[in-house]
C-alpha cells in the first residue's frame, strides 16, 4: 500500500483512517475522496491531496487512479441502516452501482480495494450468539441487501479477475471524532455527547438489546491491518468478523454512571431502529479474522467508555 484513494474520506470512518494512512505512509499519496456538500476540512485539508470522487461517476474516479498511480482503493460510500431504509433506491446506486464502478476501475488498473460489510449482512434467522463466519445470511434490510451483494460481488471478482478485495464486517462505531448519520448502533454514539453534556439521553433501542460495538482505533486498525495481510494466510476475504464488544444499553448507561454519577436516561423506542436491531447478531465470533491475519483489538466496554468521557469531557469544558 503506497498510493491510497479514500472514497468517503469525510465520513465517520474516513475522517480518521485518511489521516492515520498519512501518518503511517507519509511518502505516498492518501488522496481523500469526497462528494460535494462534504467537504474536508482542518488536517484533513491541509495535509494531503483532496479530490472530488463520487462512486457514481467512474470517469471521474479513473481519472483519479491515474492522476495519483493509486494501488489501493477504501470504498467507504454508503448509507447506514435506518436511511437506507428511507431511501432504498439511492442506497442501492451508492453501494451497488459505486462498487461495481469502483471493481472495473481495480481489475482494469490492478488496484486492491477494501468495501465494508457489516453486522447489517446478517438477518433474523442468523444465530445470534457467536454468530460464525459463515453462516446464514438472510438480511430483511435494504442495507443489509447490499452487504451481502457487496460480499458476494468482492469474491466474485476476486476468483474470477483476480482483484484484491478484502473487507471486515464491522460492528456499530464508537467515536469521538466524526459522528455517524442514520445508523441503527448511532445511540451508542449519541449517548456520550448527552452524558458529558449533562443532558438526558432518550434512547432509541430497548434495553436488553444487544449489539457488537467498537472503538473507532480499533476499526482503523481493522481496515490497514486486513489490508497489509499476507495474503496467502486468507482463507476468507470479504468479509470477516470482527469484534470487540457488545452490550445493550442498560449496560452502557451502567458504565457511563461510574463516570457521570447524576447521568440520566430514559427509553423512547424507534420502530424502524429497534426492528433493524432485534434482526441483527448480539454477538459476533471473530476467530476466522485472528487466526487469518492477527486481529485482536485493544479497547473493551470498559476503556473504550472512560476514553470516550475524558476525551469529550476536555472538549465540552474549553
Ligand atoms: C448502522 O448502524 O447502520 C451501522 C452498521 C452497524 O453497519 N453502524
Amino acid at each position: 500500500m503506497k498510493n491510497v484513494l479514500v472514497i468517503g474520506s469525510t465520513g465517520q470512518i474516513g475522517s480518521e483512517l485518511t489521516l492515520e494512512l498519512r501518518r503511517q505512509i507519509p511518502d505516498g499519496n492518501i488522496v481523500a475522496g469526497y462528494i460535494k456538500g462534504a467537504e474536508p476540512h482542518g488536517d484533513l485539508l491541509t495535509s494531503g491531496p483532496c479530490e472530488i470522487a463520487d462512486v457514481t461517476n467512474a470517469e471521474q474516479l479513473a481519472q483519479i487512479v491515474d492522476k495519483y498511480e493509486i494501488d489501493t482503493i477504501y470504498n467507504l460510500a454508503a448509507l447506514l441502516s435506518a436511511v437506507a431504509e428511507a431511501k432504498p433506491l439511492l442506497a442501492w446506486d451508492i453501494q451497488m452501482n459505486g462498487l461495481i464502478n469502483i471493481l472495473e476501475i481495480a481489475r482494469d488498473k490492478k488496484c486492491a480495494v477494501f468495501t465494508p460489510s457489516s453486522i447489517g449482512a446478517f438477518g433474523p434467522n442468523t444465530p445470534k450468539e457467536n454468530t460464525p463466519q459463515d453462516t446464514i445470511q438472510r438480511p430483511k434490510t435494504m442495507y443489509g441487501v447490499t452487504k451481502v451483494a457487496t460480499e458476494l460481488l468482492s469474491d466474485y471478482y476476486f476468483t474470477k479477475y483476480g482483484v484484491d478485495t478484502r473487507a471486515v464486517r464491522f460492528p456499530g462505531l464508537i467515536s469521538n471524532v466524526t459522528l455517524p448519520g442514520g445508523g441503527t448502533t448511532d445511540y451508542a454514539v449519541d449517548i456520550f455527547y448527552s452524558a458529558v453534556k449533562g443532558e438526558e439521553f432518550v434512547c432509541p433501542i430497548q434495553a436488553g438489546t444487544f449489539m457488537d460495538m467498537m472503538y473507532m482505533p480499533d476499526a482503523i486498525k481493522a481496515c490497514i491491518d486486513l489490508m497489509n495481510a499476507d495474503p496467502s494466510k486468507l482463507v476468507h476475504r470479504n468479509a470477516f468478523n470482527i469484534a470487540s464488544m457488545s452490550f445493550d444499553p442498560e449496560m452502557l448507561r451502567n458504565e457511563i454512571l461510574k463516570f457521570i454519577p447524576d447521568f440520566k436516561m430514559r427509553y423512547e423506542f424507534d420502530s424502524v431502529r429497534q426492528a433493524i436491531a432485534d434482526s441483527w447478531p448480539d454477538k459476533m465470533d471473530d476467530s476466522c479474522a485472528r487466526e487469518e491475519w492477527g486481529w485482536s483489538p485493544e479497547y473493551d466496554m470498559q476503556s473504550m467508555t472512560k476514553d470516550m468521557i475524558e476525551t469529550l469531557s476536555q472538549r465540552f469544558s474549553k
